[in-house]
């Protein structure tokens, strides 16, 4: 029984079967929005990484070759990228089998892309992509994951991209921008000078003055930068209230400027910085985070909104709770570490089972382009499972569904809550 002969006779429930192709249906084909990314449209330039040995030197797969290798980390990190990416080839996934979540990543991506992954012919992969052109790739790479648009991460303090902005060129519509001031919390010591250089009368202290100038600073840069959201990944002790640089200049300065301007402030909360430095970025790690403190916030500028998510899974909980008491912090993805089909299963599922669909259950954090490919395949699989089970459950005791409400609560999953979020002023 397929949906339109479940219609004309809609006596009993629709089967299992048919929800969960409706749900299929409308997972394949809508159109995402990715709200959390570290790729550049072409103004970047080089700073959009794309192609197989961006994808195989992925900070997630150096992490994992690393563990099968006694090797020096100097000596890996002075390999030429394609020799880097030669050793992760040969070392997890021909003399291991490819099964991390990482690795079957790289494998999707050559699949949906029409390459045979069996051959194992690594040489053969580096000709398709060297025979692609940015931007046509980026088309074929958006088409292929259905991509609506994605939102970047925007730093202002990395040089490459504030010569970019301060260029003020036209960027392409379908890489919006987020304002990240990670070093304006967690580096004031030597931040504040970058923003005296720029202009701005700060001083280490944080006096009224230097509140008032860091207000400046962001304003400016939101109207430089048009971001859907400001955003900082916070650790795993960051608190608030608290006699720090980080909370005071996030409730004098940051909370201010976010309810002024409409731009919802993101907090990307418990990764722990550099646990291994001889890892660089594949070294972070994650800490269970205070959840008082995403509550207290919360409670404290209602009027404010707050965009969360949090590293830990065993956050994922308390965190659901607190946005079950507060309508001004809106959840989004599984983050990182959390970013495994297992988990984002549970996840997904208890966000549905308290929040219904008020939340955005993915992003893909994709640093290389191609990844939006196997980040959104990969997850769509297990977001379309949770809802179909949510979909049988209330089909069971009588509850009548139809194609087109399926769809309005899939859009409503991959970006539509997010814009209606981004929308409303509490
Ligand atoms: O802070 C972040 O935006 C994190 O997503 C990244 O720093 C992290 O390195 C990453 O790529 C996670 O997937
Ligand atoms: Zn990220």
């Amino acid at each position: 029984m397929n949906f339109h002969s479940y219609l004309a006779a809609p006596a009993c429930a629709p089967s299992e079967s048919v929800l969960a192709g409706a749900a299929k249906k409308a997972i394949d084909e809508v159109q995402i929005i990715d709200l959390h990314t570290h790729i550049f449209d072409l103004r970047f330039k080089n700073l959009l990484l794309w192609g197989i040995d961006d994808l195989l030197t992925y900070h997630y797969l150096i992490a994992e070759v690393m563990r099968f290798s006694d090797m020096h980390y100097e000596e890996f990190w002075k390999m030429s990228t394609k020799e880097q990416a030669d050793l992760i080839w040969k070392t997890l996934f021909i003399d291991n089998s490819p099964i991390s979540e990482a690795t079957r990543g790289v494998i999707t991506v050559l699949k949906s892309l029409g390459l045979d992954p069996s051959k194992r012919d690594l040489q053969s992969y580096r000709k398709f992509f060297q025979s692609k052109k940015v931007d046509e790739y980026i088309d074929l790479v958006f088409k292929t994951a259905h991509i609506k648009y994605v939102v970047m991460t925007n730093d202002p303090f990395v040089e490459d991209e504030r010569k970019v902005w301060l260029k003020d060129e036209a960027g392409d519509p379908r890489f919006k921008s987020a304002l990240r001031i990670d070093p304006l919390l967690v580096k004031w010591p030597s931040s504040y000078l970058k923003l005296k250089e720029w202009g701005y009368d700060v001083e280490e202290k944080l006096t009224e003055k230097t509140f008032s100038e860091i207000k400046r600073f962001l304003k400016d840069w939101i109207e430089r930068m048009k971001p859907l959201y400001m955003a900082a990944s916070l650790p795993p002790e960051f608190k608030v209230p608290a006699d720090n640089e980080t909370a005071l200049i996030i409730e004098n300065a940051i909370i201010p400027v976010s309810y002024e301007k409409n731009v919802p402030f993101a907090m990307m909360i418990g990764a722990k910085k550099l646990t291994n430095p001889q890892l660089k970025l594949a070294g972070d790690s994650v800490g269970k985070a205070d959840i008082n403190t995403v509550e207290y916030l919360a409670r404290m500028y209602p009027h404010n909104k707050f965009l969360i998510t949090m590293l830990s899974r065993e956050n994922q909980h308390e965190l659901v709770v607190a946005a079950r008491k507060f309508r001004n912090i809106h959840i989004f993805g599984c983050w990182w570490f959390l970013n495994n089909p297992s988990v984002v299963d549970e996840i997904t599922r208890e966000r549905m089972e308290m929040l219904g669909l008020s939340f955005t259950p993915q992003h893909s954090d994709a640093r290389v382009l191609d990844q939006l490919i196997y980040k959104w395949n990969h997850s769509k699989k297990v977001i379309e499972k949770v809802l179909s089970d949510k979909y049988a459950d209330i089909a069971e005791d009588g509850w009548t569904i139809s194609e087109e409400e399926i769809k309005r609560d899939v859009e409503k999953l991959f970006g539509g809550e997010f814009e209606a979020f981004l929308k409303r002023r509490f």
